[in-house]
């Protein structure tokens, strides 16, 4: 493809929105109705263009962004085809920051979902031009004007609709352009062909949408509004002039619709992204450069097992060639960009140059990552910040060879290079390496790729769940280590008085309060009290957690001249604290967690129930558009494996969002059974 010279000459279009949606099949026809492919791929047999991952085949969904571009009507279009599972979102996240323009599809039996929402929130949040997609027209349910209605209540009332579906559900045979006054019958998978008449027997429905449009675009322009009350005929070109000025300034968002599969409505939609979304030149981004004459932004990088890491970008400031060096202010390393690459999914073409605003590719950029700003010359820039969903779920993972460790971590580094919501950790606790995530499926996913990519087949396993232990009251205990064979013996003994601390902010602490008077241990073997105390605390008897929240006292003890050393108090006092702990009443303490769960309203019920059951408690309930947002403070043990049972609840349609709050008391009858668990796994551990 021609390298485009002129920012005015390129759309930039996140396509965006709720899991399953046809999002993916939606951009393989624009490709294929502006002639970039010749034949239309399905989703089905994994045959298109933006699914191109074996991963994504296998699972018949988009894992992460594709980067794809088409021509039309003279301009590039860029589409960054989304995935729409929440897993994944970090992709659609990152895409988002970098386009002017999102894409937004719905399905025209479901309507407004989830992740519609949360796109809408964050198009919302940079201020992007949005136009949206109802899909799905010829499916059995589907119904247009009442998604339209639901988008307008749900999303914005500046959503209008642009394009009309002629007949419904499986009788779906066209669409009506509003703007354009025209019609595309349906090719059903074929070409698209060119426009048509309206049919007649719906001129009555089209008058009265046509009308909403028009009133809808004009109150946004003064001049078009004076001109249209003098009962003038607006011409085509002024009406879709002052509606991409109103899309840009977000104040409309045109509504389209078709049936992606068939290939139906393509035509105006392209026209749509041509004529209504604005250019880099019109809108622009508002990453920041300083004075940089060529800088660009890494928004997304692919850890390709062949070609090596591939950072995609879009430039800030240009234009940039493969000769161009630039440097990473986060590193101060120097890069000297090489070929520069336009992708479309899978495939890759070289191109001479990119010009400012045009998204493209390099290969094998050294220490670049994803959220790099990359400039010419060293300027203080903030690289955005794109806030990513912090992980909420958390599995322990082990290779299944022994010494794939060093492997697994190696794989686990690259993949979250790929994908920032996943991470790899090891409790500091549990010993246990971590792999935390988004959802279940994003860590399987992970797992797929540590084997197939990687070559390190992993296990996963719920984790422990990091008890703590603390005392209730305080007590008193004496021990006397002594012991005498042949040579040198060895004595240690120590009293000490135990009881519960916090710090001013309520925080469980620890301390060590030396009362010795006298000198009746010298002061060289004090110390070793405090650190056998402290080793005795890193297994608690209860459960064999960390103890914490005390308060050790050494009130009095006795040495012997010769026989005294370091060891002999260390062990006295880790003895000393065990028989004081028995006595001052000690309990389990487990984490509690912040839950944020969203369901649709139907659901809240089922979710709240179940909540009860794993001990929540249940602290209110936020509707919003269809959506209920339940809060509840649960304990971690019941919420290791959530995001199944949510699923399941939800029929995939719920969400949550779980953050650490404080450590509790694990009540009794269940604190009981973690004891007894732990003693039967210790004794196992003896035998
Ligand atoms: N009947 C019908 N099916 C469609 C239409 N568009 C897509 N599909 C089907 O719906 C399913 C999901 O389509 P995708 O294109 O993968 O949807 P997506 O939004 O990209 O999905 P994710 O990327 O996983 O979020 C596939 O089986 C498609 O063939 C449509 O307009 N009508
Ligand atoms: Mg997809």
């Amino acid at each position: 493809m021609e390298a485009v010279t002129e920012p005015g000459k390129i759309r930039n279009i996140a396509v965006a929105g709720h899991r399953g949606v046809g999002k993916t099949s939606l951009v393989e026809a624009l490709l294929f109705q502006a002639g970039k492919t010749n034949r239309l791929g399905t989703v089905e047999a994994g045959t298109t263009a933006a699914d191109w991952d074996d991963d994504e085949q296998k699972r018949q969904m988009s894992l992460s962004g594709a980067l794809l571009n088409l021509d039309w009507q003279g301009r590039k279009i860029n589409l960054i085809d989304c995935p729409g599972d929440a897993g994944f979102q970090a992709d659609t996240l990152a895409a988002l920051r970098v386009v002017e323009g999102a894409l937004v599809v719905l399905s025209a039996v479901m309507g407004v979902e989830v992740n519609t929402l949360r796109v809408w929130k964050r198009a919302d949040e940079y201020e992007l031009s949005r136009v949206v997609f109802i899909n799905m027209l010829d499916r059995e349910r589907a119904d247009f004007f009442r998604v339209l209605e639901a988008v307008r209540s749900q999303l914005s009332d500046r959503c209008v609709a642009i394009h009309l579906p002629i007949g419904a559900e499986h009788e779906v045979s066209g669409v009506v352009d509003l703007l354009h006054m025209c019609a595309y019958m349906d090719p059903t998978g074929g070409k698209e062909g060119g426009p048509q008449p309206i049919p007649e027997d719906l001129a009555a429905q089209v008058q009265e949408y046509r009308e909403k449009l028009l009133d809808a675009v004009v109150e946004t322009n003064e001049d078009l509004m004076a001109r249209y009350l003098d009962g003038e005929e607006l011409p085509t070109e002024d009406v879709a002039e002052a509606l991409k000025d109103a899309v840009t300034r977000d104040e409309l968002y045109p509504v389209a619709c078709g049936v992606a599969s068939k290939n139906l409505g393509t035509t105006a939609m392209l026209d749509l992204l041509v004529e209504g979304v604005p250019s880099p030149s019109k809108k622009g981004t508002t990453i920041e450069f300083g004075d940089a004459k060529q800088a660009m932004f890494v928004f997304k990088t692919i850890a390709d097992p062949f070609a090596g890491r591939i950072s995609c970008f879009r430039v800030l400031a240009g234009p940039i060639t493969g000769d161009t060096t630039l440097v990473d202010p986060r590193t101060h390393a120097k890069e000297r960009l090489g070929q520069i690459l336009l992708l479309n999914g899978k495939e890759n073409a070289p191109v001479e140059s990119l010009c400012v605003g045009d998204l493209g590719a390099v290969a094998k950029l050294k220490d670049v990552v994803t959220g790099d700003v990359l400039v010419d010359h060293e300027v203080p820039v903030e690289p955005p910040h794109i806030d990513f969903p912090e992980p909420v779920m958390s599995f322990a993972i082990t290779p299944k060879a022994k010494g794939d460790e060093e492997k697994m971590a190696t794989g686990l580094r690259r993949l979250s290079e790929e994908d920032p919501t996943i991470s790899l950790r090891r409790d500091p606790q549990t010993g246990e390496q971590l792999i935390s995530g988004l959802t279940q499926m994003q860590v399987e996913v992970a797992v797929d790729r540590l084997k197939s990519r990687f070559n390190v087949p992993v296990e996963l396993h719920p984790p422990r769940v990091p008890y703590k232990e603390t005392i209730r009251k305080e007590a008193r205990a004496r021990h006397r280590y002594k012991k005498q064979t042949g040579g040198r013996g060895q004595f240690g003994d120590c009293e000490i008085l135990i009881e519960p601390m916090q710090n001013g902010e309520g925080e469980p602490e620890y301390e060590f309060v030396d009362k010795i008077v006298g000198g009746v241990i010298s002061q060289g073997f004090r110390p070793a009290v405090d650190k056998g105390v402290r080793e005795a605390m890193e297994h608690g008897e209860l459960a064999g957690a960390p103890v914490y929240g005390i308060r050790v006292t050494l009130v009095d003890g006795m040495m012997h001249q010769v026989d005294s050393s370091e060891m002999a108090f260390k062990i006295a006092g880790s003895m000393a604290f065990k028989e004081a702990y028995q006595k001052a009443d000690p309990v389990l303490l487990e984490p509690i967690m912040e839950l944020d769960v969203t369901v649709p309203d139907d659901a809240v019920g089922a979710v709240n129930g179940d909540l009860n059951s794993r001990r929540g408690r249940l602290h209110g309930l936020e509707p919003a558009a269809g959506m209920t947002t339940i809060k509840a403070e649960v304990p971690l043990a019941e919420v290791l494996t959530y995001s199944q049972a949510l699923t399941s609840m939800t029929g995939g349609r719920g969400d949550y969002h779980m953050s650490f709050l404080r450590y509790e008391e694990v009540p009794a009858h269940v604190a009981q059974k973690i004891i007894e668990e732990t003693k039967k796994e210790r004794e196992e551990a003896k035998a």
